[in-house]
């Protein structure tokens, strides 16, 4: 912590390292911190750092730090320099169709990442001082033994993506009890938004209606329009991440909202959002590349523990996250980006 000394006495500015700080949640995770006054390191990887000028824009008052989760001196280095009171490991190979295409360097990142910044806060000495955060996630719980699903129920990945995330969850747990670390690991079921990457479905369809409406378009493609995800707003899931690491004790958590729609519900709600008229089948062409070679087919979450010992609940709608994504997109695209 940095103190401040003052008329109003010691003020203590709390320290967070955020991998994938320049991802979805890393953007929603950095206003949230900077709001509670937080000093803010991100650790930023190799030489594709596309988003990097558009996020030191929105946040100049980050210390960037480059390092890479698939090599070790460098998460080292980042935590010996930025001493955090609280991680927040996000980064990760997170878009599951391409953990097919590349599925070891998915596990390097994804899986492996996670245990080589466990070992980090170790060999830095803070392995008492610093609370973690593990960004786990519903796509482990792939082909699902019971609906809705909660910290109990058993894994199934279905991918190289939900292997590797099972693999960097069992990791923490283990550091968590052979260590006696507060490692907190997040399950969260899908969150959506505005900072949301362009390959994931959501924002596919909120891009393209949103092309569609200004004119520049008349269909898009999509693969399978049944899989069922339980879609919430990251906005609101990033508070659920905070509030793990400010509990006495680490833990598990589902963080969901409890309401599953089909990727095809997901179509129908942003084409009423935007006022166009008729059904997903007119504007929508069937793409046989996004077929996956196993997919999941329901994701739907139980988050009551959250709600519980977190006080955590969800605060926006299905139908007002698709709104935002909507709207943000025909606002971008409005003013020519
Ligand atoms: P995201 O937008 O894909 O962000 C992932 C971040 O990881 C990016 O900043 C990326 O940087 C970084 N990264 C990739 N490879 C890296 C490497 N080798 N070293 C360091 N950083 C690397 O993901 P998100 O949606 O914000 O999700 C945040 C975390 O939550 C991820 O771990 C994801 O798997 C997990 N999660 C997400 C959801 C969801 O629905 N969004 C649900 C459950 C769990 P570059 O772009 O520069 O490579
Ligand atoms: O948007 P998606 O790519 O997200 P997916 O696979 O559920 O993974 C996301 O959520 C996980 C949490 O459960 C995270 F851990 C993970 O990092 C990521 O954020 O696909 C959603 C569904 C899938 O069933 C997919 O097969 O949409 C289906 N889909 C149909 N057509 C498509 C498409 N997905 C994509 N990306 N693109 C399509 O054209």
């Amino acid at each position: 912590m940095i103190s401040l000394t003052g008329s109003l006495g010691v003020y203590k500015m709390k320290r967070a390292l955020i991998t994938g700080i320049t991802g979805q949640d890393g953007h929603h995770l950095t206003r949230f911190l900077i709001d509670r006054d937080y000093k803010i390191f991100g650790l930023v990887n190799g030489q594709r750092k596309s988003e990097l000028a558009g996020f030191i824009e929105r946040f100049p008052q980050v210390v960037i730090l480059d390092g890479d989760l698939t090599d070790f001196s460098s998460i080292l280095q980042t935590v010996l320099e930025s001493r955090p009171d609280e991680i927040y490991n996000l980064g990760a190979i997170s878009y599951v169709g391409m953990s097919f295409k590349q599925p070891e360097l998915t596990a390097n990142v994804t899986g492996l990442g996670a245990l080589r910044l466990l070992e980090a806060v170790r060999k830095a000495g803070l392995e008492k001082e610093t609370k973690i955060y593990q960004a786990s996630s519903s796509e482990m719980f792939g082909k699902v033994i019971e609906t809705p699903q909660h910290e109990k129920t058993g894994f199934h990945p279905r991918s190289p993506y939900g292997v590797s995330k099972v693999f960097a969850h069992y990791t923490c747990m283990n550091y968590r009890e052979s260590y006696d670390m507060h490692i907190s690991c997040g399950i969260l079921f899908n969150h959506e938004g505005e900072f949301r990457g362009h390959e994931f479905v959501s924002r596919k369809i909120t891009s393209n209606v949103a092309k569609i409406k200004l004119g520049h378009q008349s269909r898009f493609s999509l693969g399978d329009l049944k899989p069922k995800r339980d879609w919430g707003y990251a906005g609101d899931y990033v508070e659920a991440m905070w509030l793990m690491l400010q509990q006495k004790k680490a833990d598990d958590y589902v963080i969901a909202t409890g309401q599953a729609h089909s990727v095809a519900d997901f179509v129908k709600t942003a084409l009423e959002i935007a006022q166009l008229p008729g059904e997903p089948s007119d504007y929508v062409d069937f793409d046989n590349n996004m077929i996956r070679p196993a997919e999941v087919d329901l994701l739907l979450g139980d988050s009551s523990k959250a709600k519980r010992i977190l006080g955590w609940q969800p605060k926006t709608s299905f139908e007002e996250m698709v709104r935002i994504m909507v709207e943000n997109d025909l606002r971008l695209l409005s003013n020519g980006r």
